[in-house]
């Protein structure tokens, strides 16, 4: 049996956990899915009135798996309680775009949950704290949020592109009738919306280049190129899309698993190859400093580290340039709106 008393408790703080994706979240956290078996944990869950009922329902289902790392539930409509020695913050909860609402809004709107959010971790949180924004426009909110934190470390703050990431070797896997464990080295760049770029330049599946996979299985470089372009991009980019108009309802359990696999390679780092996160930018591959873009990263030692040197061809170049510039004209609107 692992040895639980060595490690003392990481204090794991889920916003919006009345919602869909906290709910999916929570138990797997509390069942040693997230940190590992030999971790306890506690929860805070942060809700705002109208969804906190959502939230003690499901703290009272927590008592009742019994789970022996699960070391306290506390439930908080309170931010400086919902953070107070916040480890780990999974934020979640975020205002979603309404009809007839402009981006400047949901801007606006959002920046008023992420920017107090961001000064009650600076107030409260651990200082090992580490913050992924999965609530959209995540970028965007990850970056309110880590300036709403001018004591913390940019570094603790991402956003979470990994669910694109999974979707991408989901889509590759289908397409070379491969299993996903075979594939790696596959880069999601810029924006969680549909301006991403997915890249598969430098992806191998098991270990020969992915497009030279591609072209064999598809009658040539020039069908493998295609499929890339029109297929493969814009269903990993559209993918949510997809998967409301099939399931009327928005990606749940795909997208706590990837905020779970983000954590869980944040702070026990990662295996082969590397992954997708949208991390604070500090001028890579010509990204202006600051935006919150996804870039190729690995995790070691407790950080993500930007993996530099890749090559980007022309074609490569201007897709990653498009998604930025969508960044770009984010932060120029919340700093417009004198949030920033
Ligand atoms: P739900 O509407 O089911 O849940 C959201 C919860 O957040 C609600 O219970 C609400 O009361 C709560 N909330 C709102 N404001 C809050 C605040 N200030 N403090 C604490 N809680 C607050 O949405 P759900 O399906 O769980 O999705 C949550 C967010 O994830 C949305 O913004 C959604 O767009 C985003 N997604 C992001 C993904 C990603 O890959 N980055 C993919 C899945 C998902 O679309």
């Amino acid at each position: 049996m692992a040895d639980t008393r060595r490690h003392r408790p990481t204090t794991v703080t889920i916003t919006g956990a009345g919602g869909q994706i906290g709910y999916a979240l929570m138990f797997r956290i509390a069942s040693g899915g997230m940190l590992g078996p030999d971790r306890p944990v506690r929860l805070r869950l942060l809700e705002i009135p109208q969804g906190v009922a959502g939230a003690e329902g499901a703290a009272l289902e927590l008592q009742d798996c019994a789970f022996p790392l699960l070391t306290g539930v506390d439930v908080s409509t309170d931010p400086a309680e919902g953070f107070d020695g916040c480890n780990i913050a999974l934020l979640v909860g975020a205002r979603p775009r309404g009809p007839g609402m402009e981006r400047a809004d949901l801007l606006a709107a959002n920046a008023g949950i992420f920017g107090p959010q961001g000064a009650a971790i600076n107030a409260a949180a651990a200082d090992d704290v580490r913050v992924v924004v999965v609530g959209n426009p995540a970028n965007t909110n990850a970056l309110i949020t880590a300036a709403s934190a001018p004591d913390v470390p940019a570094d603790r703050f991402t956003a979470l592109t990994r669910l694109d990431h999974n979707r991408a070797l989901g889509q590759l896997s289908a397409a070379l009738d491969t299993p996903v464990g075979e594939i790696r080295d596959v880069t999601i760049w810029g924006n969680h919306s549909a301006s991403q770029f997915p890249d598969v330049t430098h992806a191998t599946v098991a270990g020969r280049p992915v497009h030279e996979a591609l072209a064999e299985r598809l009658g040539g470089e020039a069908a493998a190129t295609a499929w890339l372009d029109e297929t493969f991009i814009p269903r990993v980019a559209k993918r949510g899309a997809e998967i409301i108009q099939v399931r009327g309802s928005s990606s749940v359990a795909s997208a706590a698993n990837a905020a779970i696999e983000h954590m869980h390679d944040w702070v026990l780092g990662t295996a082969d190859g590397w992954t997708s996160a949208a991390v604070v930018s500090r001028g890579e591959y010509g990204v202006p400093e600051g935006l919150v873009s996804s870039f190729p990263v690995t995790a070691q030692d407790g950080a993500y580290r930007i993996v530099e040197g890749l090559s980007l061809d022309p074609r490569a170049r201007a897709r990653l340039d498009a998604s930025v510039a969508e960044l770009d004209e984010e932060r120029a609107a919340v700093r417009a709106l004198g949030l920033l």
